[in-house]
């Protein structure tokens, strides 16, 4: 653990701040699905049903953005990403994950790092199902990195062997983004 919670240059906020890029996507039950590609041995695609019947764990995080804001303390409910990947099973050579959300966001993190216990997919926080600014009806939690890498809306990920730097990673943001190491740019 860290002895400050505070990483260098966040500023604490009390209240849990919107922050996107573009509009708030609908939400269509019926077309909605989570897809699992790329290096597995099983690609698989998941009903919000399906994807809610994995193994729920509650999760309490800080928040880190890189504009300079932090949060602390956010109770949520949700799924590891450990439990989603291994029902598809990625390969030996498999080494990075390629995040997809609505209206074309994406994000990437090393697969060990999105192996971690630490790593999630929510879709309740705070004793309620997510709401539509904080990413309904599903988002991946990355409490150890820069907020840009905890997508909202999410709808499926991609193992890769080789990395692909997501939108704000191809827009002069950290790819690493670690924010005890203030890693903001690339
Ligand atoms: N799909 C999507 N997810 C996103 C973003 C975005 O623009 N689109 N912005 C990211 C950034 S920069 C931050 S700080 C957090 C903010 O999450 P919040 O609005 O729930 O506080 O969402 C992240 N996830
Ligand atoms: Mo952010």
């Amino acid at each position: 653990m860290h002895r400050n919670r505070l990483p260098p240059g966040q500023l604490l906020r009390e209240d849990f701040p919107v922050l996107h890029y573009g509009d708030i996507p609908e939400f269509n039950e019926n077309t909605w699905d989570f897809f699992i590609k790329g290096l597995v041995k099983n690609p698989i695609e998941l009903t919000l049903r399906e994807f809610m019947s994995l193994p729920e764990n509650e999760f309490t995080t800080d928040f880190h953005c890189v504009t300079g804001w932090s949060t602390f303390d956010i109770h949520w409910k949700g799924v590891l990403f450990r439990a989603v990947a291994e029902k598809a099973g990625p390969l030996q050579e498999a080494r990075f994950v390629s995040i997809f959300s609505e209206h074309g966001y994406t994000t990437n993190v090393p697969l060990k790092v999105a192996m971690d216990d630490s790593v999630f997919f929510a879709y309740e926080y705070n004793g309620k199902p997510l709401t539509p600014e904080h990413g309904f009806p599903l988002r991946l939690v990355v409490p150890a990195l820069y907020a840009y890498k905890s997508a909202k809306w999410v709808r499926g990920i991609e193992i890769l062997k080789e990395d692909r730097p997501g939108f704000w990673e191809t827009r002069g943001y950290s790819n690493t983004a670690n924010p005890w190491k203030e890693e903001r740019f690339g």
